[in-house]
């Protein structure tokens, strides 16, 4: 059924307190099922076999996730990765996820580009009693219990912050909503939250795809189809930048003419508000490798996890000075 990021519980407790515990606990024994064999010959039996599969790599929150995962699981924390880019195109990701199945890793972990579709190689891997790690985005299939657990943001909650800066700052303003990839979880929930508070000021939307470029188009397309918009509220930063683009080009002025109201905090997003060409950012934080790596630990070893982790987000306006851009670490 629908993503189980709609049930919040409150479990930033549990994200906040992560420790090396799971370090000692994977250097000293592994999972029961790691002892058949790395394919990598670094003789690593007492690695954790992680197949993950990523969805992409188009935006700056993508590129930081990616190496969060990648220098949390490394084979000094005691993980043998198989990390494969799936260029946000969902066949390439159920190629992976079959490729992991016939490996025989010991935990798959995804993040799924869009919810649906999933339902067969769901299956698949449940029948091969491989345990999935459900990573960032969320999944919609009938199969029952499809994973063990799920860590992300709260998108919802982002959009839902999003509105009520615009319900506080801009009660007139005429928005155009740069929408992610259409039906990610990540757009799907953003979607809902933000509509839920302004949704009645919403005058068009398009999809940029979370890609700058593809932004930049859906702005520029967008300037002739509602001239009279005067916000426009991205998904994400790279979408907002190439909205930035495509506003300048216009002779327009981002920031004043044309608010721009966004989501993720990468540091050319808040650059851009340093800047005063973005009016607020809600962040989502995508620094979770060393929980993912904690869950992992647990799931390979067959210990209680909890169904779902909520990674904390903060929010910024233009407040936000030179240092604190400079200081971000991503
Ligand atoms: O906001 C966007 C990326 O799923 C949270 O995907 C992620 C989103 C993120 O492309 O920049």
């Amino acid at each position: 059924m629908k993503g189980i990021n709609r049930a919040r519980t409150g479990l930033a407790g549990a994200v906040a307190t992560f420790t090396i515990l799971a370090l000692a606990a994977c250097g000293g024994g592994g999972s029961d099922t790691a002892g058949d064999g790395g394919d990598t010959g670094d003789g690593g039996s007492d690695l954790i076999r992680v197949g993950f599969s990523q969805l992409g790599a188009e935006s700056g929150w993508r590129t930081a996730n990616t190496e969060s995962v990648k220098e949390s699981l490394s084979a000094d924390n005691g993980f043998d990765l198989t990390f494969v880019d799936a260029q946000q195109k969902q066949e390439n990701q159920i190629k992976a996820l079959r490729d992991f199945v016939a490996q025989d890793v010991d935990v798959i972990a995804f993040s799924p580009v869009i919810e649906t579709g999933w339902d067969e190689v769901l299956q698949e891997i449940k029948d091969s009693g491989i345990p999935v790690v459900l990573v960032d985005r969320t999944v919609d299939t009938t199969v029952d219990d499809p994973f063990v657990t799920w860590i992300g943001a709260d998108f919802k909650a982002e959009g839902t912050t999003a509105g009520e800066w615009v319900a506080e700052n801009a009660p007139d303003a005429k928005i155009f909503e740069l929408q992610g990839t259409l039906g990610s979880g990540a757009q799907v929930d953003r979607e809902e939250g933000f509509g839920e508070v302004v949704g009645d000021q919403i005058i068009g939307k398009a999809s940029g795809n979370f890609t700058r470029a593809e932004g930049k188009t859906a702005v520029e397309a967008a300037l002739q189809a509602y001239p009279d918009m005067t916000m426009i509220f991205t998904h994400n930063d790279d979408m907002g930048l190439g909205a930035i683009e495509a506003i300048e080009a216009a002779g327009k002025v981002p920031g004043k003419d044309i608010q721009i109201v966004s989501v993720d905090g990468v540091r050319d997003g808040l650059q851009a508000l340093v800047d005063k060409k973005f009016n607020f950012v809600v962040e989502c934080n995508p620094v979770f490798g060393d929980q993912l790596a904690e869950l992992i630990t647990k799931v390979a070893d067959g210990e209680d996890v909890p169904k779902e982790t909520i990674v904390i987000d903060k929010a910024f306006d233009q407040t936000i000075t030179q240092a604190d851009v400079d200081a971000r670490a991503y």
